[in-house]
């Protein structure tokens, strides 16, 4: 994990050493608060600041339009992370209706809700209802799939969308795209668009000038940003390469909690924070998930009071969010998911045995039990996981914070499982004659 680590560090060192920007770039400065980005577009340039820095003073001088993002509310997480998310994304909502310019639109870029729950949509609703901005644009995170594959998520935000929920819109001469990259996961891998979608994209910016402005928008970052942590989208060198020719490309993401940016050529890369909780930098922390910090701080790792900004000459590197500097200690034992768990896993005789899930991990990772064995999945983190059959042969609705799953083994054979929420955590049972 260390030379893990050091590689992210090498390579965000290069990232901003890396000087191959475009001078006449697009994005001259950025700032963030976690909680909402003013978006200025102006002459097609957008430029993004934080409410914090009088974003609303400034935004809109000269500016064609402003629009902000929002990511992770999680309505209905109640864990001590953050025990009122509700509360939280309700002050984002104010600070957005404070601005002076009214910005044209909000993007969400998913987790909505926690559990996919119809209550937890309904808070919402209701607390965005009071968005000033009554047009907004949403996509899907992992946790708004959990109950029915996002069939709510589509009937609720979807309307007018293809496939799982992607779609794009123009706006003032931008085109916008929403992509949806957090359905039909693979066992081992990370966030993806799939063959369909990318077929779509491909052929939605087609025709554009090269002139044109592009903003996509997805939950899980379009840019690999920490694999061990499923921090990435499989497919996305392949949606990056249909935007090349274009002169102005912006990447928007939620999902990591944390502000992270990059420019690669005339992409930048930006993911947010979120109004519920914040997670810990990658390579921190034994896992991803929600990370406790004292009540006092909340508010300052949500970003809403803290902005960070770096602009070296008229060129955009990635920021440190203040969690990045916060640097919590490394786990010398980290909840791995790798297959070295394999190695571990004894035979048993039990008739029962159990498997626990912690840290972003199935522990053991993989098990030997008799014929006719009953496995008991508990989940002991504060994000729901799920375990589902790779080959189909059980799946279990999302477990919340100790709840199990149980499922008895009567045929021998080799039962790979992954969580689909997570599909980088996996694990395996092999049931012996
Ligand atoms: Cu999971």
């Amino acid at each position: 994990m260390a030379d893990k680590k050091q590689d992210f560090i090498d390579q965000r060192l290069q990232d901003l050493n890396n000087d191959g920007v475009d001078r006449r770039g697009f994005l001259k400065c950025m700032a963030w608060a976690g909680t909402g980005l003013v978006w200025t577009l102006s002459g097609g340039v957008p430029v993004s600041r934080a409410f914090a820095q009088g974003a609303g003073q400034r935004a809109g001088k000269g500016a064609d339009f402003t629009f902000v993002q929002i990511s992770d509310s999680h309505i209905g997480f109640n864990k001590p992370a953050n025990p009122d998310v509700t509360a939280t994304l309700q002050t984002a909502i104010n600070k957005i209706n404070a601005m002076p310019q009214k910005p044209d639109f909000l993007i969400h870029t998913g987790d909505l809700s926690q559990l996919s729950k119809p209550s937890e949509f309904d808070t919402l609703d209701q607390v965005l209802k009071g968005a000033s901005p009554k047009q907004i644009h949403f996509v899907p995170g992992e946790h708004d799939m959990l109950t029915d594959n996002g069939e709510q998520y589509l009937q609720r935000y979807g309307k007018g969308t293809k496939g799982a929920g992607w779609y794009s819109f123009d706006h003032k001469g931008v085109h916008f795209v929403g992509l949806v990259n957090v359905v039909n996961l693979k066992a081992g891998g990370l966030g993806s668009l799939g063959h369909e979608q990318l077929e779509w994209l491909e052929d939605d910016l087609k025709g554009r000038s090269a002139s044109t402005p592009i903003v996509l928008f997805a939950h899980i970052p379009l840019w690999t940003i920490y694999p061990d942590w499923g921090w990435g989208t499989d497919d996305s060198e392949q949606a990056l390469s249909y935007v090349k020719r274009f002169g102005s490309v912006t990447v928007l993401n939620g999902h990591i909690h944390q502000v992270m940016q990059k420019i690669e050529g005339k992409v930048s890369f930006h993911t947010a924070m979120s109004t519920a909780f914040p997670q810990p930098a990658p390579g921190s922390a034994p896992s991803a998930g929600p990370m406790k910090v004292p009540a006092d701080q909340l508010q300052r790792v949500l970003g809403i009071t803290d902005v960070n900004y770096l602009v070296s000459g008229s060129s955009l590197a990635i920021i440190d969010s203040p969690l990045d500097s916060t640097s919590a200690q490394m786990s010398g034992n980290g909840g791995g998911t790798d297959m070295a768990a394999m190695a571990s896993g004894g035979a048993s005789t039990d008739s029962a045995t159990e498997v626990k899930i912690d840290n972003f991990a199935f522990t053991p990772g993989a098990i030997k039990v008799k014929r006719g064995t009953q496995v008991t999945w508990i989940n002991h983190d504060d994000i729901p996981h799920t375990v589902d059959s790779t080959q189909g042969k059980f799946k279990s609705a999302a477990l919340d914070t100790d709840q199990k799953f149980e499922f008895r083994f009567t045929e021998p054979g080799e039962y790979p499982y992954y969580c689909r929420m997570h599909p980088k955590m996996t694990g395996s049972i092999i049931v012996q004659s």
